[in-house]
């Protein structure tokens, strides 16, 4: 009799066991728009393995690599109402959508690298990420896109070298409005189009960084890379807030902690590939062109923050703490 209960009580705790993990264990879809060889691409891998060890298969992150869920704006539309709930983000395409994330997206806002990740681990960071979480799309870690410079079937050394050029820009009106202060035609356009509009003359020029600008082969169809340098944007591993809220405190500390270790593993490869991406464009034939005095490029800016400024006088107090971080 105490066996036959023993065994009908510990049937019925395992069955209790059994349907309250398949009731919470989610399986989220994350969004990413690199492929292969590509060190965002790795890093996305991780952190799926990151995530389900931390919340002992509480979670697990499927990853969708090659923008295979849909173009950069589409994809951050879907994160911020939970259709798809992670995403590896640029903060360009955010920019039209959460106002404070726009900070980054103004022409030679940061000094460098270092000087962008000092800006966003401060109060700048906290306000950025305060109202991206308030737009759907919470930033868990920032990670490293380097510098975005210019390549064309030409060299670009002045402002005056991008007059008349048709130029392919991401999806937000400062990068448009970039391009027409320098004279040019800005064309945004997908990422996923750009190589074969290089290609086949649609438009001039393009700008991005050296492993992306190597991944998806627009090396083969341009001849010169000039290091403007002119944008430095970082990216994000950013979750839908809602989702994320949902789980419990400890869960939430497990996701937030795989996302910062899959940051600083993908911060570490950025360093590595992005040297080696340049070397590799280099061995296939691109001049790549010092620009010795950026000045001028930085002085035909001067209109663009004016009028964006002017139209979002509540940028202001971003643009200072980014301007008076050392
Ligand atoms: C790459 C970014 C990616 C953008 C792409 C672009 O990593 O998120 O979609 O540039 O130019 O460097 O669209």
């Amino acid at each position: 009799m105490y066996q036959k209960l023993g065994k009908t009580l510990f049937g019925a705790l395992a069955a209790a066991t059994l349907f309250s993990s398949a009731a919470s264990a989610e399986t989220w879809r994350a969004w990413n728009i690199h492929n292969d060889g590509h060190p965002n691409t790795a890093a996305m891998d991780r952190l799926a393995e990151l995530i389900g060890e931390a919340t002992s298969g509480e979670v697990t992150l499927e990853v969708f690599h090659g923008g295979v869920l849909g173009s950069q704006p589409d994809a951050i539309e879907q994160v911020r109402i939970g259709a798809i709930e992670v995403g590896n983000f640029n903060l360009g395409p955010i920019g039209p959508m959460v106002k404070e994330a726009n900070l980054v997206s103004l022409p030679f806002i940061f000094k460098s690298v270092p000087h962008m990740f000092r800006v966003l681990e401060g109060e700048g960071g906290e306000i950025m990420a305060a109202a991206m979480g308030d737009a759907g799309i919470l930033p868990l870690a920032w990670i490293d896109a380097g510098a975005r410079s210019f390549y064309a079937q030409k060299p670009i050394n002045t402002p005056a070298d991008v007059e008349g050029l048709k130029i392919r820009v991401m999806n937000n009106d400062l990068y448009t409005a970039m391009i027409s202060a320098m004279g040019g035609n800005p064309s945004p356009m997908a990422f996923s189009e750009v190589q074969q509009a290089l290609k086949t003359g649609v438009v001039d020029g393009a700008e991005n960084n050296f492993p992306s600008f190597k991944n998806v082969g627009h090396y083969e169809v341009t001849t010169n890379y000039s290091l403007s340098e002119h944008l430095i944007i970082p990216e994000c591993i950013c979750v839908n807030t809602t989702k994320f809220n949902a789980l419990s405190a400890e869960m939430q500390e497990a996701v937030r902690g795989a996302a910062q270790e899959a940051a600083a593993y993908q911060r570490e490869l950025w360093a590595v590939q992005s040297e080696q991406a340049r070397k590799d464009v280099e061995a296939a034939g691109i001049a790549v062109n010092e620009i010795e005095n950026k000045a001028p490029f930085q002085d035909a800016m001067a209109s663009v923050y004016e009028d964006y400024l002017s139209a979002n006088p509540d940028m202001r107090k971003l643009v200072e703490i980014a301007q008076s971080t050392e």
